[in-house]
C-alpha cells in the first residue's frame, strides 16, 4: 500500500500539543485511483515515472466532458475508464455544454451507453441533468475528473449552492496552461455525500498495467479476449486475433481500439515485468 495519505483516506492521528496534529496511521483503503507521475516539463532525464496516488475509498468516478469548449476528448475518456475500472470504482460519464451543440455529440453517447456505460448529459446554463447527477451523488463519495474547462467546478456549484468553487472565465478551455481548480479537494456538501473537485488534466496515463490485462479493463473487448489463438495476445499484431476480427467486422469501435493501441504503447514503454 502506498504509504502516503490522499484525499479520502481515513487516517488516525496523534494530537500534538500546540493543536497539529500528525498522522500515525493510515487505514486499510477500500480502493483508490492513481496514475503515473506526469513527466516533469523540461526535464532530461527519463526514468521511471512513480505512481501517484490522487484519491482514494471512492464510490463514483465522475468523468466529465464537454460538447465543445473544448471539444469532446474520447481518447481521455478512454484513459479515465481504464483506471475506473483497474481500480474498481464506479465510472458515469457526464456530458456537459449540451446548450452547445448537442447533435455532434449523439453517436459518442450512443457508443458508450452500448457499452454498457451510463452517461448523463448535462447544462449548467440551461440547468439540464441536474436532477440524474444529484442522484447519483448523493450519499456517496465521488470525485470528478476531466480536462480543464468543461465544466467540472460550475457542475458542482450549480448542484450544491454555496460551494463557491471558483469557476474559470469564458476563455479558460483554450489551454493557455492556466487551471481555474488548482487543487483536489473534498467537500462535504451534505450529510454522508461527498465530492471532490480536481484540477483539469490533459493527458493522463494509468499506473502499474501490464500490457496483456490492459484489455480486460476494456469491457466491450471482454467478450473476445478469449477468443484469441494465443492466450497472451496484446491484440495488437498477433495472428487470428478474435479482437481485431472484432474490430475489422464493427462489433468494436475503431475509435475504442485506437484508444487501446495508444494505452498499450505507454504501458509497453515504461514498465519491465
Ligand atoms: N455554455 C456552457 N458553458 C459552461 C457550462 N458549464 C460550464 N461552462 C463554462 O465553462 C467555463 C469553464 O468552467 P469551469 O467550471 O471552471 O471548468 P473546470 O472543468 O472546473 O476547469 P478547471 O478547474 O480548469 O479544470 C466557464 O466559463 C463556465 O461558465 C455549460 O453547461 N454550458
Ligand atoms: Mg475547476
Ligand atoms: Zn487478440
Amino acid at each position: 500500500m502506498l504509504d502516503v495519505a490522499a484525499v479520502g483516506d481515513y487516517v488516525d492521528l496523534k494530537l500534538n500539543e500546540d493543536g497539529t496534529g500528525t498522522i500515525i496511521k493510515i487505514r486499510e483503503r477500500k480502493n483508490y485511483i492513481s496514475r503515473k507521475a506526469p513527466r516533469i516539463k523540461g526535464a532530461s532525464f527519463r526514468g521511471e515515472r512513480l505512481e501517484q496516488l490522487l484519491a482514494a475509498n471512492i464510490d463514483n468516478l465522475i468523468i466529465i466532458g464537454s460538447v465543445k469548449k473544448p471539444a469532446f476528448n474520447n481518447k481521455l475518456l478512454d484513459r479515465i475508464l481504464v483506471i475506473a475500472e483497474s481500480s474498481s470504482v464506479m465510472p458515469v460519464i457526464v456530458i456537459n455544454k449540451i446548450d452547445l451543440d448537442k447533435n455532434k455529440i449523439d453517436s459518442w453517447i450512443s457508443l458508450y451507453e452500448s457499452i454498457g456505460y451510463r452517461v448523463i448529459k448535462t447544462s449548467v446554463t440551461q440547468k439540464r441533468g441536474f436532477g440524474e447527477l444529484y442522484e447519483t451523488l448523493t450519499g456517496k463519495t465521488s470525485i470528478v475528473w476531466g480536462a480543464s474547462g468543461v465544466g467540472k467546478s460550475s457542475l458542482l456549484n450549480a448542484l450544491f449552492p454555496g460551494l463557491n468553487l471558483r469557476v474559470g472565465d469564458i476563455s479558460s478551455y483554450s489551454n493557455k496552461g492556466t487551471h481555474t481548480t488548482v487543487t483536489t479537494s473534498m467537500i462535504e456538501v451534505s450529510g454522508g455525500t461527498f465530492v471532490i473537485d480536481t484540477p483539469g488534466i490533459r493527458e493522463i496515463d494509468p499506473y502499474g498495467i501490464k500490457k496483456e490485462d490492459l484489455a480486460h479493463y476494456f469491457i466491450d473487448f471482454n467478450p473476445y479476449i478469449n477468443d484469441c489463438r494465443f492466450n497472451t495476445c496484446t491484440h495488437h499484431h498477433e495472428p487470428a486475433c478474435a479482437v481485431i476480427a472484432a474490430v475489422e467486422n464493427g462489433y468494436i469501435s475503431c475509435e475504442r481500439y485506437e484508444s487501446y493501441i495508444s494505452i498499450l504503447d505507454t504501458v509497453e514503454d515504461d514498465m519491465i515485468y
